[in-house]
């Protein structure tokens, strides 16, 4: 058994960032394919609920959030680093835009061109998880949501415009997985794909280059397994609460935390971490005891339960 459990789907590209963090460490790993819709019992335990994937699960310990995954793979496997010259603000500042102004359009005209072939009941459940999206005006926008696609990848082909390799030079990076995972997406789901890329030369060589980094070394497991192995582990001890945190919060204290942008699931449970860059809650239940769930900061809502 790996040490490192990812719980996600295929076609999921938030989940290719971390498949490609894995592979630029050269790491092993577990795969465990969730569901493509709520209810999601093997792996809700282990998260109280958090909506979205990719979660990595270490032991008793989840991470949620690609970009507190990165990091934590980070501090756990520091070489090779995600994060060559220093460069672990700027990339984790990037993902601000890729996972928005990039991955957003790139969100719609996945479902609007493919509409009439997902199940009706994942497009359902996704007019509520993806709260940025008109889905009343979804083929009428088509045009628009091609044009902010377009207008990035443009960004994409600047940022190589010197002939560079990767993003930041010669080594691939986070920067890289930024830039890259809404390239992937279009490419399994914009059917018009080849002739939105074709104009970027430089972007097109690069994405071969990404294309064919590895993927570490793959392993899959079910969602039993990966609760089973959280029932037996405990979790690490927690980084504690700071004393000047402006929420004014304790550890121990009752504790609400929800993404504030979209898929906005709350997740309550027992304040043990706080600090500028992450918020830990302890859940305790039935299947596997007590775990720890981690979220980044930035992007997400803490307050005290009512
Ligand atoms: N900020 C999150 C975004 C994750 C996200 O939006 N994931 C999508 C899949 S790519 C999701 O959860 N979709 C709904 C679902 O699969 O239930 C991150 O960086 O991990």
């Amino acid at each position: 058994m790996a040490d490192l459990i990812l719980h996600h789907h295929d076609p999921s590209p938030f989940g290719e960032k971390i498949r490609l963090c894995f592979g630029l460490k050269g790491l092993p790993w577990d795969s465990v394919q969730v569901p493509m819709l709520p209810p999601r019992p093997l792996v809700e335990p282990l998260t109280g609920g958090y909506r979205k994937i990719p979660v990595l699960q270490v032991g008793a310990d989840i991470y949620c959030d690609t970009r507190l995954i990165a990091r934590e793979l980070e501090r756990r496997y520091p070489q090779p680093t995600l994060f060559p010259q220093g460069s672990e603000g700027l990339a984790i500042a990037l993902a601000a835009w890729s996972d928005r102004s990039f991955f957003d359009p790139g969100a719609g005209l996945s479902m609007g061109l493919n509409r009439s072939m997902i199940p009706p009941a994942i497009i359902e459940d996704r007019k509520d998880f993806f709260n940025f999206m008109d889905f009343d005006r979804l083929e009428d926008d088509l045009p628009h949501l091609f044009t902010q696609f377009r207008a990035n990848l443009a960004y994409v082909e600047r940022m190589l415009a010197d002939g560079r390799r990767f993003v930041l030079g010669d080594a691939p990076s986070f920067a890289d997985i930024d830039a890259y995972f809404p390239v992937w997406m279009a490419r399994g789901n914009i059917g018009d794909a080849p002739r939105l890329l074709q104009p970027f030369e430089r972007l097109r060589s690069w994405e071969a280059r990404m294309d064919a980094l590895p993927r570490g070394l793959r392993r899959d497991i079910d969602g039993e397994q990966a609760l089973a192995v959280a029932r037996a582990a405990s979790p690490l001890e927690p980084l504690g609460v700071e004393a000047d945190d402006p929420l004014r919060l304790s550890a121990g204290d009752a504790v609400v935390v929800t993404p504030d942008d979209y898929g906005r699931i709350p997740v309550t449970g027992e304040l043990v971490t706080l600090n500028v860059d992450e918020v830990a809650l302890r859940l305790r239940s039935a299947p596997v005891d007590e775990v720890i769930v981690h979220f980044p900061r930035l992007g997400y809502r803490v307050e005290r339960c009512r």
